[in-house]
């Protein structure tokens, strides 16, 4: 049996606190004959000294802001049969950033619906959280023609047959998409 993590928040400050958490051994009989120390992540293991342990008391203390994107989850143990679990509550500090857009092509006269090409995002928060869920729009095309649609996974797709006049005049291959990526929550900018 574990006990459940215990919550702290990314970019709280809890630098100040005197502890977030206390480690106890039954076999402390407060001479400091037990000397507390920790091992984990933001421990003795990168990012080191995030979490520290009085050694005599067994009162633990952050040193910095925690940042969920680089310790999400950690067990942190003082002696074999101690351990105190931390999990870093996500807060919505990272936005979407493109991966590499490659240009999309689609032949003249393409029916509706037929695929042009796919652009992808992704997001530094908890996955599966509503902090790391993207939406896709087209939010301006050149020329302005509504050309072309994207769908929620980020397909972008043909909406109208392309006019031959059209055509003639605009290359549909060098027709210019601006995209944006849109949180569907507010943001925290740090
Ligand atoms: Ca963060
Ligand atoms: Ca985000
Ligand atoms: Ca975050």
């Amino acid at each position: 049996w574990l006990p459940p993590p215990k919550i702290l928040l990314e970019n709280k400050d809890y630098t100040q606190e005197e502890s977030v958490a206390k480690i106890h051994s039954d076999f402390d009989d407060g001479t400091g004959n037990i000397r507390y120390s920790l091992e984990g992540v933001g421990a003795n293991q990168y990012p080191f000294h995030v979490f520290v342990v009085d050694p005599k008391t067994g009162l633990i203390r952050v040193t910095q802001r925690l940042d969920r994107e680089r310790v999400n989850v950690t067990k942190v143990q003082a002696e074999r049969n101690i351990a105190i679990r931390f999990k870093v509550g996500d807060e919505n500090d990272n936005s979407p950033v493109f991966g590499a857009i490659q240009q999309g092509a689609v032949n003249e006269l393409s029916a509706a619906g037929t695929s042009v090409m796919k652009i992808t995002a992704t997001d530094a928060d908890e996955p599966g959280h509503e902090n790391s869920q993207i939406a896709y729009s087209i939010i301006d095309q050149n020329p302005a023609q509504d050309m072309f649609y994207i769908e929620s996974d980020g397909t972008i797709y043909v909406k109208n047959t392309l006019d031959r006049e059209v055509q003639y005049e605009v290359q549909a291959n060098s027709v210019i998409l601006t995209f944006i990526v849109v949180q569907l929550v507010p943001a925290f900018i740090y």
